[in-house]
């Protein structure tokens, strides 16, 4: 399945400069890259890459104020409609990466809804969550940001930096994070792209599978296994089984995977390993497992030394940690928390709370909209 990659402000940019990298995927991506930031798009190599609203913060940024990023986005939009469409060849679906708290990545609602208008292919977004090192004015933007720029995609996938953190690292941080991102995302999108008959499993997915189970908020979970000489005997299906299971509570952000409506399975690794019943094992616990019964599912023999299993959920109706963040941008804004306190302090309190507390979880869809 070939994107379209925008990459939009600063952790936008990074994130899509990794998909342009020759070599990394079966995919040839194609995208542009763009912020209000000079210096920040100055740094990518790739060709495709545009200013925006100079003429309101002169290459500076604007500093996390989402209200001079939506005007900035509103103005630019039809520019940058024109740009996408120099490099629109032969896609199947556009993909819009920027983090919710930027002041430039969070106002994208606005281009998206041009896109909408402009394309028949869907829409999909990849946001950065608000996390740990951040500035209360981040969570204040999320909290503005993310409902209408769920209303305005076709699946939005949340990527929470603090669950995808590596503990044992002091620095280089973002890059693991973005790393994470990449292999993910490009997991998925290698469904349907195929080079040999080889390639090809007893299951086959194509990117119109993806596109039917892409919709709303959405996240990808992967379950990895190195295979040993001492592997080789054991039961197969059952591997795949335990990998799903992993995979589904290792996801791009935290959500109750069983409250997805729809979902894919793509279960990829040496052929003997799927020869005999392939995705299904997988396939048939996640539609156990969800409350949606759309579940798809594919092989991919091929590669390397390692099982890996790769869920696509999608709409998702609850994630104790989407809501938690959406609450918390919205006390700093209304003052009920003291913004100049340390939010990350309050908020690890709290979160803790919530998972004593995960009974009284409740729709987040639904609470969101109802506001
Ligand atoms: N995963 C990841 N997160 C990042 C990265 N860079 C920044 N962030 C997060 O993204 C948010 C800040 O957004 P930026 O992308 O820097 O903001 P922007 O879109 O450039 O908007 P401006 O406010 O105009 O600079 C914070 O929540 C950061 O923690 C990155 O490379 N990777
Ligand atoms: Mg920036």
């Amino acid at each position: 399945m070939k994107p379209l990659i925008i990459g939009i402000g600063g952790a936008g940019c990074r994130i899509a400069s990794l998909f342009f990298r020759k070599g990394v995927s079966k995919v040839d991506y194609v995208g542009i890259l763009l912020d209000t930031d000079r210096a920040h798009l100055e740094y990518h190599e790739h060709k495709h890459r545009l200013v925006i609203g100079e003429s309101i913060v002169d290459g500076n940024g604007t500093g996390k104020n989402l209200e001079l990023g939506r005007k900035i986005m509103a103005d630019e939009a039809i520019r940058i409609i024109e740009h996408i469409d120099l490099v629109r060849d032969n896609i199947d679906c556009l993909l819009v990466i920027s983090s919710l708290g930027g002041g430039t990545g969070g106002a994208v609602d606005v281009l998206i809804h041009e896109m909408k208008k402009n394309y028949m292919e869907p829409v999909y977004y990849v946001g950065i969550l608000p996390g740990g090192d951040d500035i209360s004015r981040t969570f204040v933007n999320f909290s503005k940001s993310f409902k209408p720029i769920v209303a305005e995609s076709d699946a939005v996938i949340p990527v929470d930096n603090d669950t995808l953190r590596d503990s044992m690292k002091l620095r280089g941080q973002f890059n693991y994070i973005n790393g994470t991102v990449f292999w993910y995302l490009n997991n998925i999108f290698e469904v349907g792209e195929y080079r040999a008959p080889e390639e090809l499993g007893s299951n086959v997915l194509t990117a119109s599978d993806i596109i039917n189970t892409f919709k709303g908020i959405s996240t990808i979970g992967i379950g990895k296994r190195k295979i040993d000489i001492e592997d080789e005997n054991l039961d197969k299906p059952e591997m795949v089984v335990s990998l799903t299971e992993k995979s589904v509570k290792n996801t791009l952000t935290p959500v109750d995977f069983r409250s997805s409506n729809s979902a894919l399975v793509v279960v990829s690794g040496p052929k003997r390993y799927l020869d005999f019943l392939g995705s299904i094992p997988s396939r048939l616990w996640v539609e156990k497992n969800i409350a949606g019964v759309e579940v798809r599912g594919g092989d991919l023999p091929g590669n390397k030394d390692s099982l890996e299993v790769t869920v696509l959920l999608s709409g998702i109706r609850k994630s104790e940690k989407l809501k938690y963040l959406y609450k918390l941008g919205e006390s700093i804004e209304s003052g009920k928390l003291d913004a100049s306190g340390k939010v990350y302090e309050k908020m690890k309190v709290l979160l803790a709370k919530i998972d004593e507390l995960k009974t009284i979880s409740s729709d987040i869809v639904e609470d969101i909209g109802s506001r």
